[in-house]
């Protein structure tokens, strides 16, 4: 065992009441390396107490442009520190070394992003009756409660805390317990650059214990969730039970929607790494790939060519695509494709796991599945792994048929040069990103994220992430008589 990680609570890194720990495990040779604290909700109490002093104090009385100063010293220090960060979130997560790299560089963009947001959140003076003036102010909640997952740890605690920080909120964080060594190791970095105690709390634990706490605590004014849908749910009953507002990324089952008249060598690669980045642990992966029939035997020849020269291996090895974070992860994959074995669905191509690869490590080699029927459960659920579904449409109706045909709604990827056509299906298709001749525009932190229907509600990122972490309070002011 290398270390102990202890929560981050008013800035000392502390053990949890309980003494109880995890193990934490590399999911490139399924070996444990590490210990965090198995929390309770004394802890997730501690944390809240803490954020809620910090608020009611010295982050409340720090002007808006002092916070931004702060977040960008927090993004300057986190590019310092980048390739230690890569590397924690590499060993924990199983990413290969360009993916651990990028999220870290990302991470350093959300901080820099919110820093320059800070002191442009403002309300609006409004129009009203002859005597009064009206004016709204943007308030921050309070203390905001962030839940997050393990595919992207130090990416979405940017998005998600950096929008929270920036519109005036004091934090707490439970990362998950598959995955929160670099989120606990910002934390840190927030201190050193100055960042009042407080401000940033991170409880580490089980989700059924931890996150339910913090889903429950009174304390908490707002619950942000990236997650499962049936872990969405819990969240958003708990939350109602006080009416607590949430923001719910629950993820989806997005369609690239491939027309005969598309840019095919345009199209390929974006169509591969959409479904083999990060092993297919994206919410946001193109897990269905929907090709018009003119073209459809041609475009599944060249996908099957580039899925069968695809690569994987140990996170180190930075190949094509790493493990999949735990063993009961890559059994979800398995059932799904013996499902798909047993229903006589086609698996047409696959990938080759490196011979260096452990043997204990939780590897997949990346599937491309030819004629999905849209009701199986391959075509409707989130697999989370690397494995793409492929089916044909025969004209642009069927297309949106079979694009919306999913409980789910968060992107949509829509290939075609007919200029007419791009704005047609951009409307029609029900999702929270649309994107066209491109899949994710290089994820910047200016666009809006976030998903319709099951993909969850509210948005993060960009901007319009700050309204959901305020509130609107108006005010009336009657004159008096001069
Ligand atoms: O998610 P969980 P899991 C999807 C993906 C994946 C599946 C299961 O399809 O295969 O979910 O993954 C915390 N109260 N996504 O089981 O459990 C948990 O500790 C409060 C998509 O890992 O939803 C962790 O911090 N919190 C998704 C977080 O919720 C609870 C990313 C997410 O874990 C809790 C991850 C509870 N009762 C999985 N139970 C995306 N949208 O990108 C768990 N948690």
């Amino acid at each position: 065992m290398e270390g102990m990680q202890l929560n981050f609570i008013h800035n000392s890194s502390i053990a949890s009441l309980s003494g109880q720990t995890l193990q934490v495990t590399d999911p490139s040779d399924g070996q444990t390396f590490d210990e965090i604290q198995r929390s309770d909700e004394r802890d997730v109490d501690a944390a809240v107490r803490a954020a809620r002093q910090c608020f009611a104090g010295p982050w409340s009385d720090l002007s808006a442009a002092a916070r931004g100063r702060l977040l960008m010293a927090l993004s300057n220090k986190v590019l310092e520190h980048a390739d230690e960060l890569a590397a924690l979130e590499q060993r924990d997560c199983g990413k290969p070394t360009t993916q651990a790299r990028a999220d870290a560089a990302a991470l350093a963009r959300y901080f820099e992003f919110y820093a320059g947001a800070c002191d442009k959140l403002h309300g609006e003076t409004l129009p009203y009756q002859a005597g009064y003036s009206v004016f709204t102010w943007r308030e921050p909640h309070g203390v905001t409660g962030h839940i997050i997952p393990w595919n992207y740890p130090m990416q979405i605690f940017g998005r998600s805390v950096g929008g929270a920080l920036a519109a005036g909120n004091c934090c707490v964080v439970k990362p998950s317990e598959d995955a929160c060594l670099s989120v606990i190791r910002v934390a840190q970095l927030a201190a050193e650059v100055g960042f009042p105690a407080g401000a940033i709390n991170i409880v580490t634990g089980y989700g059924h214990e931890v996150g339910d706490a913090l889903a429950r605590h009174p304390g908490i004014d707002h619950i942000s969730f990236t997650g499962s849908p049936s872990v969405g749910t819990l969240i958003q009953q708990a939350a109602a039970e006080r009416h607590c507002p949430v923001t719910l990324e629950l993820g989806g089952k997005s369609p690239q929607i491939i027309f005969a008249d598309a840019d095919l060598n345009a199209a390929l690669p974006v169509v591969i790494n959409a479904i083999v980045q990060n092993a297919g642990q994206t919410c946001s992966a193109g897990s269905r790939v929907l090709i018009e029939q003119a073209i459809y035997e041609k475009m599944l020849g060249r996908l099957c060519q580039a899925f069968e020269a695809l690569r994987v291996g140990p996170a180190a090895m930075d190949l094509d695509v790493g493990p999949l974070i735990r063993q009961s992860q890559q059994q979800r994959v398995w059932d799904f494709l013996s499902d798909a074995q047993a229903a006589g669905i086609p698996l047409v191509a696959q990938g080759t796991i490196d011979e260096h690869a452990p043997e204990a490590g939780f590897y997949q080699a990346p599937v491309l599945l030819a004629d999905v029927p849209v009701h199986h459960r391959l075509a409707q659920e989130e697999v989370f792994g690397p494995v793409l579904s492929a089916m044909s449409f025969t004209d642009e109706d069927h297309a949106v048929e079979l694009a919306n045909a999913t409980r789910f709604g968060l992107v949509a990827g829509i290939w075609t040069a007919d200029g007419a056509r791009q704005f047609r299906m951009a409307r029609r298709v029900r999702s929270g990103q649309v994107f066209i001749n491109n899949y994710g525009a290089g994820g910047g932190v200016e666009l809006p994220f976030g998903g319709v229907k099951s993909s969850g509600y509210g948005r993060e990122k960009g901007f319009e992430a700050l309204h959901g972490f305020t509130t609107l309070k108006t005010v009336a002011v009657k004159h008096g008589p001069v």
